[in-house]
């Protein structure tokens, strides 16, 4: 792990945050350069806070930055999973750097869809901690519109700059890197310079294939759907296997994920497999389960693995 021993460079974390849907893990994918984070058209679907590093060289700048793509921030809810998940993407915003915060700008009303995060916002101590608005999916929307929400924005909180950006069709998604390349923290890396996640291989390796199932199911299943990798072995030939367990609440959603024969989760152990070895860059075996645990998300084993606190009030 060799560390760059200059310190000519800098480094920070930045706090990716936004409402459910808003595109936040597509656009930190398209930043750091990888699939790092999983991306489904269904709302919560990141659950955890997830790095994604990169570094960027830009007039004279050779900056480290470590971005934190977070769960869409909702309304607290009754459920301890949504609580514990609200309170850690708010944990992180409050310990990064700088926080980068992004819109639906092709919703019918952004502003109303964001009440809870810009009350939010403006109720956290951030110290001199600087936002940057990020009205995404502009593919969708005319120019128009997006002058008029960048004013409403603009009005509602002071932040630093404002970018129009296509996430998923990387457009205007280079001028960010270059606007944090200059403003981070002058120091060393944190991380190894190839690095591009600190997430470990087996929870990497379950989310791909959650990421999986949402794409083969799309609105069959509710989103309180798990996957937990059990094993996780290396052959001798240099291959990996693995063993993992998809997690539904409900006998009744079993037979959805299995499809008749089996050829649903057939068809998601190969795509997930697929994925693992373009990310990992070796070949994989994976073998899927379906099991009912039917208050998996009440279970505080879970929680341990997610890094959650499941005493969140
Ligand atoms: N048209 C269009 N769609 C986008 C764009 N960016 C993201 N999307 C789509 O929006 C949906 C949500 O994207 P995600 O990146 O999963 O959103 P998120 O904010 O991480 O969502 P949660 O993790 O659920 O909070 C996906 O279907 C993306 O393909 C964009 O620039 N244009
Ligand atoms: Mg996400």
């Amino acid at each position: 792990m060799d560390l760059p021993q200059n310190t000519d460079t800098q480094f920070g974390f930045v706090s990716v945050i936004g409402a459910p849907n808003a595109g936040k893990s597509t656009l930190m994918n398209q930043m750091v350069g990888a699939k790092i984070s999983i991306v489904s058209p269904k709302a919560q679907t990141t659950r955890t806070r997830v790095l994604g590093i990169v570094v960027n060289e830009y007039d004279g700048h050779k900056t480290q930055i470590a971005f934190v793509d977070t769960p869409g921030i909702f309304k607290a809810q009754k459920r301890r999973l949504d609580k514990a998940i609200v309170a850690a993407a708010w944990e992180g915003v409050v310990d990064s750097d700088a926080i980068l915060y992004i819109v639906d700008a092709s919703l019918k009303n952004p502003m109303a869809h964001n009440q809870d995060i810009l009350t939010g916002l403006k109720s956290q101590s951030l110290g001199s901690k600087k936002v940057t608005l990020v009205l995404n999916k502009v593919d969708l929307i005319n120019p128009e519109k997006l002058l008029k929400l960048t004013t409403a924005f603009n009005a509602e909180f002071d932040f630093d700059a404002t970018f129009m950006v296509s996430a998923e069709k990387n457009r205007g998604v280079n001028d960010i890197l270059k606007h944090y390349t200059k403003r981070l923290p002058a120091g060393p890396f944190m991380y190894p310079e190839d690095e591009l996640t600190d997430m470990p291989a087996r929870l990497m390796a379950a989310e791909i294939t959650r990421e999986q199932v949402f794409r083969k199911l799309h609105d069959e299943l509710p989103y309180n759907m798990a996957v937990d990798t059990e094993a996780w072995d290396e052959r001798p030939d240099g291959s990996i296997e693995v063993h993992q367990v998809i997690y539904v609440t409900r006998e009744a959603h079993k037979p959805i994920v299995l499809g008749k024969g089996g050829q649903k989760i057939k068809a998601m152990g190969m795509a997930a497999r697929q994925e693992m070895e373009k990310i990992f860059e070796c070949q994989f075996h994976v073998k899927l389960f379906v099991k009912v645990r039917e208050q998996w998300d009440e279970d505080p084993e879970h929680y341990r693995i997610w890094g959650l606190d499941p005493h969140q009030d």
